[in-house]
């Protein structure tokens, strides 16, 4: 039995007291330890920021990568071992700005890994400049007039490219939080969370309680989620109302199902010679 203990560790934290991130952070621990997955069985890949210092506060494998570059990183680690459970934590400008092409990418291959998107609509790590998701007209220091870029849907984007998992979940909610991340760690194929995180410091407009006054939650609707134009429009949805839960779902073959050199297993767990090279290579 996993516990939730056991993915605690004793690295020193310096997100801002309230920060949006402590919420997910407890909601990961939550539906790990719901789902049984021990810790040396998972790999948490980040790139940088606020959001991509979560795996440091957990207590498993961890690839701390460059800014924008979690996911190819997540993607050669998928295909080395498609046994191993992959979780990815990005932000926003992480992973729809500098990482936006590995991002559209990941989505079309339809990789067997949980992306969780810690959405808090700027810059946090560094000092509260415009994301891809800040919405028109936010104000920050290097946009004094406020943003003029219509703003990125995680969501659409990812509908439109044949995701299997697209969610919006909330980071204060943190057991609807949960059970998000174990229904898209449960599903096969890329599962895309885009979690709205509330930067207490540098977003002023998207706080707790804006997103308290407005989310509902689709778990406890009879939105079937399995119709993509009903999903396209529900995506966008977005002001007075924002739906949280499961917004599309269709099960569909992962990426590494579709490749013929890893029916016979991970290739981590292959012998490596020049013959067995060439039969893994003849077989692909
Ligand atoms: C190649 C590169 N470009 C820019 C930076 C500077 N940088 C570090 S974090 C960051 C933005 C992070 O924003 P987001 O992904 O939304 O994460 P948050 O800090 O808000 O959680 C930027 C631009 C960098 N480290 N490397
Ligand atoms: S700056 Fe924003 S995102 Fe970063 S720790 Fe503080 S509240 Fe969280």
């Amino acid at each position: 039995m996993v516990k939730i203990e056991d993915y605690n560790n004793d690295y020193e934290n310096k997100w801002c007291p309230g920060c949006g991130n402590f919420g997910i952070l407890d909601a990961m621990k939550d539906a790990l330890s719901n789902l049984g997955i021990p810790p040396q069985k998972l790999l948490i890949v980040s790139g940088i920021g606020q959001a991509a210092k979560t795996p440091h506060f957990l207590k498993c494998n961890m690839f701390h990568t460059l800014h924008g570059r979690a996911l190819p990183v997540a993607t050669g680690a998928k295909l080395a071992n498609h046994e191993l459970t992959i979780l990815v934590n990005s932000g926003d400008g992480d992973c729809y700005g500098e990482g936006g092409n590995h991002f559209l990418n990941a989505v079309r291959r339809n990789l067997d890994i949980t992306l969780l998107v810690h959405n808090n609509k700027v810059y946090g790590l560094t000092k509260g400049q415009a994301s891809p998701t800040s919405d028109v007209g936010f104000v920050t220091p290097l946009q004094p007039g406020g943003v003029i870029a219509e703003s990125f849907n995680p969501l659409t984007i990812a509908l439109h490219l044949g995701a299997g998992f697209v969610a919006r979940g909330f980071s204060n909610n943190r057991k609807h939080l949960s059970k998000l991340i174990q229904d898209g760690m449960k599903h096969k194929g890329f599962s895309l969370i885009d979690i709205q995180q509330p930067c207490v410091t540098y977003n002023k407009i998207n706080t707790h309680g804006w997103f308290k006054q407005r989310v509902y939650d689709l778990y406890e609707s009879d939105y079937p989620a399995d119709n993509l134009e009903q999903a396209v429009l529900l995506a966008q949805e977005w002001g007075d109302k924002i739906p949280i839960g499961i917004i599309y779902k269709k099960e569909k073959p992962a990426f590494h199902e579709k490749i013929a050199a890893l029916k016979q297993g991970p290739l981590v767990s292959r012998k490596y010679d020049a013959a067995n090279i060439q039969a893994i290579l003849s077989n692909a």
